[in-house]
């Protein structure tokens, strides 16, 4: 798919999301529409699946660490046809452990397929990340990819105040991982920094995605509250007519 594509998919997803978590009167709305953005380009365009591969032992494995946000990753799935195939958790810290695993068992078993493991940057609070982090770089685990949704906003409010992250960078290039880093929001950005990972380099992959929690909707984003915040039905109308907008612009631009 080319960046208009998955610009208009992701804007489709995005509505279809909302009215999901509307209607259930539950989810993380404020982290499922920062990621929207990086999982509908995995499973649209960068991963190596599709709904006839789920038992291909070959196939890209992916894994939804900040687990909360599952809503959008059902979304993605739904809209790819598939049934659920994937890990989560809504235990935070478990996934990059989850993704190391399957990493090295794709070296043992010499398969050449490749593992994404999605986390939340409050979620870098979790100490188990880090065991995680010396194991992929002592098994050289360049067939793994993290990638943080660097939205600066947690349940309780700004990262730096509740555990601050300082240099992600800095920190995870000590670990010995290859870091790059991105705009999560904008998915030309993304398709180049998944095209310019090296997978035969020797080191773990870190991306660093920047986004803003709440992406899409005014009134959500980089607000605190939308963490799991549901919107009444005014707001619900209100997202609509901006994620109807949305969708016909970009339809508009095709
Ligand atoms: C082990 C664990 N501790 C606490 C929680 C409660 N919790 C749910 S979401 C969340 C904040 C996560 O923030 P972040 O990782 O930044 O997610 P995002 O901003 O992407 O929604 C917390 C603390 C949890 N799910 N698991
Ligand atoms: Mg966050």
């Amino acid at each position: 798919m080319n960046v208009k594509e998955l610009t208009l998919q992701s804007a489709v997803n995005r509505k279809r999301l909302m009215e999901i978590v509307y209607n259930a009167k539950a989810g993380h709305i404020g982290g499922d529409l920062s990621s929207l953005n990086v999982m509908t380009a995995l499973y649209s365009d960068i991963m190596n699946i599709s709904p006839a591969q789920v038992k291909d032992p070959n196939r890209d494995r992916f894994i939804l660490s900040k687990g909360h946000c599952v809503e959008a990753l059902y979304t993605v799935l739904e809209s790819r046809g598939f049934i659920a195939p994937s890990l989560t958790n809504t235990s935070l810290g478990h996934g990059l452990s989850i993704g190391v695993g399957m990493a090295i068992a794709a070296k043992m078993d010499k398969r050449n397929y490749k593992t994404y493991v999605l986390m939340g940057d409050g979620e870098q609070g979790e100490g188990s990340i880090y065991e995680a982090a010396m194991a992929g770089h002592q098994y050289k685990l360049d067939n793994l990819v993290a990638i943080i949704d660097r939205n600066h906003l947690q349940i309780s409010g700004n990262t730096e105040d509740v555990m601050a992250l300082d240099s992600i960078p800095t920190r995870w290039s000590a670990f010995g991982w290859d870091v790059k880093e991105m705009n999560g929001d904008d998915m030309q950005s993304i398709k180049d920094t998944f095209a310019n990972i090296d997978y035969n380099n020797g080191k773990p992959h870190l991306i660093v995605s920047n986004t803003t929690k709440g992406k899409g909707i005014s009134f959500m984003e980089n607000v605190a509250s939308w963490h799991h915040g549901m919107p009444n039905e005014e707001q619900y109308q209100q997202a609509m007519v901006e994620l109807n907008q949305a969708i016909e612009e970009l339809k508009s631009q095709l």
